[in-house]
């Protein structure tokens, strides 16, 4: 007997691109997921012992790094059906594989499968791409629904609290586990339905409102017309709010680049947002730093050591201060 295996981002796109995928084709499957930066997940399929004859779906999780243990898995007879929008480096050619790739900084994973599914599960396509802060694609898409100002509103919000949910360093710092949030979300075709019949939107609403207020107590280590930098301290709230404050803050000015850098013990994690009105050079500004990466108009650094602070805070500086 095959094993299906669905592979997906904890955050609001990885839901629900998965979400939209198997409304239209319910599939018993393994989950595996994690905090929106636990991204080598294809490792732990290749763990677990998948075999020729079992499928897996992946989305919304970066090709490029997850390039060996997929490699290993096609190789081993494994079907990979693949959605994604970040930096993929070589697509490989393989019988086994089906990839559906869009790196354009409009695009999300969820947008790629509502593609796929020719616009079929849309509202939840829609909430995604809030979540993943492409606003204007978000009422683009939601333009053949008809939805009203509230409705649209209300759609933001819930993929504003989805992928607030995902951000932490373990899943420890989550409110929910992203596989349970999915199988929460998993009954509803509506999401208008899901707010109302569950406690779980009212609950991350609450705590993102409550995590956001002290975020924005926070004053800038530096702030010029073009860029701004933040450090949070080293705490849950600021590992859960970091990536909601950085969109608040690209939201707020749209002409500003945005460094929002949450410290730990030995250094700290960087999230960097290129400005909406010009969403470019995050990738690149990045990937100068060791567990750099990410999209041209928003990329993070895993790891970045107390001793390259001042590296970082230049690099950036260089990038976008003009
Ligand atoms: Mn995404």
């Amino acid at each position: 007997m095959s094993t299906y295996y669905d592979i997906f981002n904890g955050d609001a796109d990885g839901l629900c691109a998965l979400h939209q995928l198997r409304l239209a084709t319910p599939r018993h499957a393994q989950l595996i997921t994690g905090v929106k930066r636990d991204i080598q997940l294809l490792d732990r399929v290749q763990a677990q012992a998948a075999r020729a004859g079992d499928e897996i779906t992946v989305l919304d999780i970066s090709m490029k790094s997850n390039a060996a243990a997929l490699a290993a898995l096609l190789g081993r007879g494994v079907k990979c059906q693949y959605f994604d929008h970040h930096a993929s480096g070589v697509v490989p050619r393989h019988a086994n594989l089906t990839a559906h790739i869009d790196t354009a900084p409009d695009i999300c994973t969820s947008l790629i499968v509502d593609r796929h599914l020719e616009g079929r599960q849309r509202p939840w396509a829609v909430v995604a791409a809030f979540g993943d802060n492409l606003v204007a694609s978000a009422i683009r898409a939601a333009q053949p629904l008809d939805l009203d100002h509230t409705e649209l509103a209300r759609l933001h919000e819930l993929g504003d609290c989805l992928n607030y949910n995902a951000y932490g360093d373990t899943v420890d710092d989550l409110h929910y586990h992203p596989a349970d949030l999915y199988r929460t979300i998993e009954p509803y075709r509506d999401p208008r339905e899901f707010m109302i019949d569950e406690p779980v939107f009212d609950v991350l609403k609450n705590a993102c409102r409550e995590d956001l207020y002290r975020a924005e107590e926070t004053k800038p280590e530096f702030a010029v017309d073009t860029a701004a930098l933040y450090v949070l301290p080293d705490a849950a709230w600021a590992r859960r709010v970091n990536g909601v404050f950085g969109n608040r803050l690209a939201q707020e000015n749209p002409q500003c680049a945005h460094a929002v850098l949450v410290s730990k013990a030995d250094g700290y994690v960087v999230s960097v947002r290129a400005p909406l009105a010009n969403p470019s050079g995050a990738d690149a500004l990045c990937a100068r730093f060791e567990t750099g990466g990410g999209r041209k108009s928003a990329a993070g650094i895993n790891r970045l050591p107390q001793a390259r602070l001042a590296a970082f805070v230049d690099a950036f500086r260089e990038a976008y201060a003009r």
